[in-house]
């Protein structure tokens, strides 16, 4: 009887420490992915049904994403009509695109290419068709 309360008591303290340690580990990495960076491009990315807009600091209306590679993109995310989610697979980044807030995506890519990125959110019959293109120059 003493060695089963010991094998239960071990088993839960064991599983209070691997939660401590993944919650701080998580915690770590949604900090740094939330906290405000310096960027080399600030792009407006405007969701609707459906289609992804890209809006340029000049003004410049694109269906694509153009950057540099190297640039630190930073992304606001808006939609104008219901729930999107913006998702670039290649670089592991999802973040929802909530109508009447502004939410924030940076993005460093490295490797020049062609990138894809999708809507993550059913938002309705055309949701499949809702992709576009991230390109990542030289
Ligand atoms: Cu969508």
């Amino acid at each position: 009887m003493e060695r089963v309360k010991l094998v239960e008591n071990a088993t839960i303290v064991g599983a209070l420490i691997l939660f401590v340690v993944i919650g701080f580990w998580s915690w770590n990495v949604l900090n740094d992915l939330e906290a405000n960076k310096p960027a080399d491009l600030t792009v407006k990315v405007v969701a609707r049904q459906f289609a992804w807009q890209f809006v340029y600091p000049d003004g410049t209306v694109s269906g694509e994403l153009r950057v540099k590679a190297g640039q630190t993109v930073r992304l606001e995310l808006n939609s104008e009509d219901v729930i999107h989610s913006f998702y670039l697979r290649d670089f592991g980044l999802k973040k929802d695109v909530v109508p009447g807030r502004t939410n924030v995506l940076y993005v460093t890519p490295l490797e020049p290419g062609t990138y894809l990125i999708q809507c993550a959110e059913f938002c309705g019959q055309g949701h499949y068709s809702m992709r576009a293109n991230m390109v990542v120059e030289p």
